[in-house]
């Protein structure tokens, strides 16, 4: 097989004070942290799309990125030497998983059951360098976006044809990604959304998103699919907006109806931002409610009003993502994947690794740094401080329904003005920095 990326050695641990830009300085594959591998905490994933599929296209201009995998006219043979190339890269890189889309690793033939066929040769290629790799499937999914077909939706399009057309298609990105051991399968409602209300059955659309959810819950017990669904939240982009707006949004529409025991959500940093919120909001929501599945991870640009896929370098957003996953548990099935692309002027191969690099870095300091806020207590011993009251034998009445608003209201009558306490934020923001 031919080398793709020549120039490029095994990625290995250097240290922090490695001057080396294709070396790791904090990210140790073996290195336990609370008792757990690097490698197992963050079950880090590669994007095929972005890394293997992106070509530095924007709304303005065309591909910048040349790489020797495209170079042939034969749509297939890109298609192949594109699947050996990514394994090269997770090996080199020392990831442990990858996650695709059909349409990433396999190009669309005029008819679906063309495209199956091409999709089955091209999974059995990709079986076979898992097989050789080592390298697993973090989760499938389904392309239900690019298309024109899907250009008014997939499970929520005004026609029932386009609908049928997506639950096939997604039937068989259901069996690829079990074929391949997926631990995983995630749905972004890429165009379930609308443009405009004026043409819009907004009710309708919802239920038929719904009733397609729970064929795929019905068609992953019928094959024994073990992996994790998931649904991943953002709030628009491409449409103007998405029904799985923010994790609030998406927990809100599987309990309505019925599907909150079948998909967890993924999470990703910057569809929490585009929907106003932080990464450590969407993550605390969904600890909250036990809903944490996976996480996308990458960040916007903040003076950028849209979805830039950057490659995650903000320590303080590592570590506050980390502390939270960690005081959840940490990832099962889940992980961090790259859901990152390089600049439009990134154009060498090379920067696909430094982009990898860094991530894993920043996320091994962001896991270093909240694992010793975690042994130190710093912070939670404040916080249970703050809500210590509800640990009184009053706090415990209420919180068990006890008492009522009569109840209260005596006890108020009685005991009259309640002492406040400070919030102590700019403390709390101090004893962060220590940690940074
Ligand atoms: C789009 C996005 C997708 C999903 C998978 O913004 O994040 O790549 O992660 O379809
Ligand atoms: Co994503």
């Amino acid at each position: 097989m031919p080398e793709y990326f020549p120039k490029i050695k095994k990625i290995k641990f250097e240290g922090p004070d490695s001057k080396s830009p294709l070396a790791f300085k904090h990210y140790k594959a073996k290195q336990k942290v609370l008792g757990k591998t690097m490698e197992d905490h963050f079950r880090f994933a590669v994007s095929y799309w972005h890394t293997f599929k992106g070509q530095g296209m924007d709304p303005f201009g065309l591909p910048t990125m040349e790489r020797i995998y495209n170079n042939s006219s034969d749509e297939m043979q890109v298609a192949e030497q594109t699947l050996d190339a990514s394994f090269e890269f997770f090996t080199k890189l020392g990831v442990n998983f990858w996650c695709f889309h059909d349409a990433d690793v396999c190009p669309e033939a005029s008819t679906l059951s063309e495209t199956n066929a091409r999709l089955d040769k091209l999974a059995k290629q990709a079986k076979r360098l898992q097989d050789d790799t080592g390298v697993k499937l973090l989760w499938g999914t389904c392309n239900l976006f690019s298309n024109p077909r899907f250009m008014s939706g997939a499970a929520t399009n005004p026609s029932p044809q386009v609908f049928a057309f997506a639950a096939a298609k997604v039937k068989k990105a259901l069996e690829v990604t079990k074929y391949l051991g997926g631990e995983g399968y995630t749905f972004w409602g890429g165009r379930e959304g609308y443009e405009t209300l004026l043409n819009t059955n907004m009710g309708r659309e919802l239920d038929h998103l719904a009733a397609f959810l729970h064929m795929a819950v019905d068609y992953k017990k019928e094959i024994k699919f073990k992996g994790q669904f998931y649904i991943e939240p953002k709030p628009k982009e491409p449409t103007k907006h998405q029904y799985d707006f923010d994790a609030a949004s998406c927990y809100a529409f599987l309990q309505k109806y019925d599907l909150v025991d079948h998909l967890k959500l993924n999470i990703e940093a910057n569809h929490a931002t585009l929907a106003g919120h932080s990464l450590q909001h969407e993550l605390e929501f969904c600890c909250a409610n036990g809903i944490l599945g996976s996480v996308d991870a990458n960040r916007g640009d903040e003076l950028l009003g849209w979805d830039t896929d950057q490659f995650p370098t903000n320590i303080y957003e590592t570590t506050m993502a980390m502390y939270v996953i960690l005081n959840n548990g940490g990832f099962t099935t889940g992980g961090l994947n790259f859901d990152a692309k390089v600049r439009r002027q990134s154009t060498d191969p090379a920067d696909l690794f430094h982009a990898h690099i860094g991530a894993m870095d920043a996320f091994a300091r962001g896991l270093k740094n909240a694992a010793k806020m975690i042994k130190e207590k710093r912070l939670s011993k404040i916080v249970k401080k703050r809500y210590a009251g509800w640990d009184s034998a009053f706090g415990q009445k209420i919180e068990k329904g006890k008492v009522g608003f009569k109840e209260l209201e005596i006890y108020t009558l009685k005991h009259g003005e309640p002492k406040v306490n400070s919030g102590q934020q700019e403390l709390l923001e101090n004893i962060i920095n220590d940690y940074i």
